[in-house]
C-alpha cells in the first residue's frame, strides 16, 4: 500500500499538497514542448525528465488532464496480441505498469484479473488459437482454453448465449489487468512536475512554425513559444495538429462509447470480452460493471453518448448474463478514437525534424501508457526511433509495409 495513503488515513489534518503546480505564465521557449496532457504525453514528460534529464519542457493541454481518452477508457490492460511487433511492445507495457504505484506513491488500483476472449464461431476459434501460440512464442501466458474453463472462471456467464451464439472456447490471458484511469494521468502529471516540468493546462496549441523542414516553435491560445522538439500525442485531434505541419494523416476518427452499471456486491473477477457480440466487461473495485462495445459505425469528431449504443450494448450483455436485466446503467460517455488503417499505433520521428508523434492509439492505447512514455521520451531526447517503435513509423503507409492488428485490437470493428 502507497505510504503516502497510510499517512493521509492517519492524518488528523489535511497533508496533502496539490497534485502539481498551475503556472500562471508561459515561459517564450522551452527545450520540448509536448502537445496533449493525456496519460501518453505527461508519461512522455515524466520519463523524459526522471530518465533523460530534460526538464525544460511544457506539456500544453486545451481542457484539464486526463480529459481525453485517457480519462474515458475501459481500462483494459493486456498484451495478447497478434503480431510479433505488437506482442513485444505490449508486453514491454504490462511489465512496467506493475512498478507504476510503488514508482508514483499513488495507488492505481491495478487490478490482475485474467483475460478472456470469448469465440463463439469455428473462424474465432482460430484466430484464438494463432494468438495463442504466437504469444506463448514470445513468452506470454495466453492459452486457448475450453467453454468448462470460462464456466468455471465466471460461473454467471450463460455459455449459450440465449441459444444464437453459444461459446465455442476461448483465448485466455491471465496478465489480464485493469486500472484507475484518471490516477495514470495525475501520477505521471504529478512526477513529471516535481522534476521541473511545467504543464499548461486550458492552453491549446493553435498553430505550428516549420521553417526549412524543422520544427521551430508552436502558437498558443496563450501566446507563441519557441522550441526546436514538438512531441504530439492529442489522439482523435491528431488529424488537425498533421495539417498544422501539412503531413498527409492516415488517421481517421470515430467515436467509441462506453458505460457503467449501478454498483453491484463483486461477482464478476475476470475481464470478458466478445468480439462476436461487441461487449467487454469489467467490475471495479467499487462494484461498477464497466462496459463498452465496437466503434460507431462513421467518422465523426465529437465525443457524445446515444440511445442506440446504451440499448444495443445491455442487449448484448443480456445475452451472457441475463440475471442482469433488473441492473441499471448509471453513466455513459464517448471518446474520439484515432484509428489507423492496420489497428497498430503510428509512432516516432516524421519528416519534419524535431516533430515527433504518438497517435493512432484508437481503442488500444490505454495499457500501453507506460510502454509510449519511456520510447517516446527515448526518441525524443535521442533524435531516434527507439527500436521497439521502429516498426510503427509513419512512412509504413507509404512503404505497404503495415502491422495487421486488427483480430486482437479489441471488439470487433
Ligand atoms: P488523450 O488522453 O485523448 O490525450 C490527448 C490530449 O490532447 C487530450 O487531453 C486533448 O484535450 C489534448 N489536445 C488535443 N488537441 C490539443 C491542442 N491543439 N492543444 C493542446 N492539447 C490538445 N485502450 C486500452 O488499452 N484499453 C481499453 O480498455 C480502452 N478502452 C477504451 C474505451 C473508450 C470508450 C475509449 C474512447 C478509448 C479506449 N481505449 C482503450 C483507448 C485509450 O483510451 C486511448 O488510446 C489512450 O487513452 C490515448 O491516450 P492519449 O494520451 O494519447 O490521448
Ligand atoms: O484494447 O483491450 C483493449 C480494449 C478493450 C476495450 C477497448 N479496448
Amino acid at each position: 500500500m502507497p505510504l503516502r495513503l497510510l499517512k493521509f488515513g492517519f492524518s488528523k489534518t489535511y497533508p496533502e499538497p496539490r497534485m502539481f503546480r498551475s503556472p500562471d505564465r508561459l515561459k517564450s521557449s522551452y527545450d520540448a514542448v509536448i502537445i496533449g496532457g493525456g496519460g501518453h504525453g505527461l508519461a512522455a514528460a515524466y520519463y523524459l525528465s526522471r530518465d533523460h534529464g530534460m526538464n525544460n519542457i511544457a506539456v500544453l493541454e486545451r481542457g484539464y488532464i486526463g480529459s481525453g481518452n485517457t480519462g474515458r477508457n475501459t481500462t483494459i490492460i493486456r498484451s495478447n496480441y497478434l503480431t510479433p511487433e505488437g506482442v513485444k511492445f505490449y508486453d514491454q507495457s504490462v511489465q512496467l505498469w506493475q512498478d507504476l504505484s510503488v514508482d508514483f506513491d499513488l495507488n492505481l488500483f491495478y487490478s490482475t484479473r485474467g483475460h478472456f476472449t470469448l469465440a463463439h464461431t469455428d473462424a474465432s476459434v482460430r484466430t484464438m488459437r494463432w494468438r495463442a501460440e504466437v504469444n506463448k512464442h514470445y513468452g506470454i501466458d495466453s492459452e486457448l482454453v475450453a467453454p468448462e474453463d470460462v464456466k468455471a472462471a465466471c460461473p454467471e456467464m450463460d455459455l449459450n448465449c440465449g441459444g444464437h451464439t453459444p461459446v465455442l472456447g476461448a483465448l485466455y490471458h491471465a496478465p489480464g489487468s485493469i486500472a484507475r484511469h484518471d490516477a495514470v494521468a495525475w501520477g505521471y502529471g504529478r512526477g513529471a512536475d516535481q522534476r521541473g516540468v511545467e504543464i499548461h493546462q486550458q492552453t491549446e496549441v493553435v498553430g505550428i512554425q516549420v521553417e526549412a523542414d524543422r520544427v521551430t516553435g508552436v502558437a498558443t491560445s496563450r501566446g507563441q513559444i519557441a522550441t526546436p522538439r514538438v512531441l504530439c500525442a492529442v489522439a482523435g485531434f491528431t488529424p488537425r495538429l498533421l495539417q498544422m505541419v501539412n503531413l498527409p494523416s492516415p488517421i481517421y476518427v470515430h467515436p467509441l462509447q462506453a458505460m457503467v452499471s449501478e454498483p453491484m456486491k463483486p461477482w464478476l473477477d475476470p475481464i470478458i470480452v466478445s468480439g462476436s457480440l461487441h461487449v467487454y466487461v469489467s467490475q471495479t473495485a467499487r462494484g461498477e460493471l464497466v462496459m463498452g462495445a465496437s466503434l460507431d459505425p462513421y467518422e465523426l469528431h465529437a465525443s457524445r453518448s446515444t440511445l442506440e449504443f446504451a440499448e444495443g450494448l445491455s442487449a448484448q450483455m443480456l445475452e451472457l448474463f441475463p440475471f442482469l436485466s433488473h441492473v441499471k446503467i448509471v453513466r455513459q460517455w464517448a471518446g474520439m478514437a484515432d484509428m489507423t488503417p492496420d489497428f497498430a499505433p503510428i509512432m516516432g520521428k516524421t519528416p519534419i525534424a524535431g516533430f515527433y508523434l504518438d497517435a493512432g492509439w484508437g481503442t488500444w492505447g490505454f495499457k500501453a501508457t507506460p510502454v509510449c512514455g519511456k520510447t517516446m521520451a527515448y526518441t525524443v531526447a535521442n533524435d531516434k526511433n527507439h527500436e521497439l517503435i521502429q516498426d510503427f513509423s509513419l512512412d509504413r503507409f507509404k512503404r505497404y509495409e503495415l502491422v495487421g492488428e486488427k483480430g486482437a485490437a479489441s471488439v470487433g470493428h
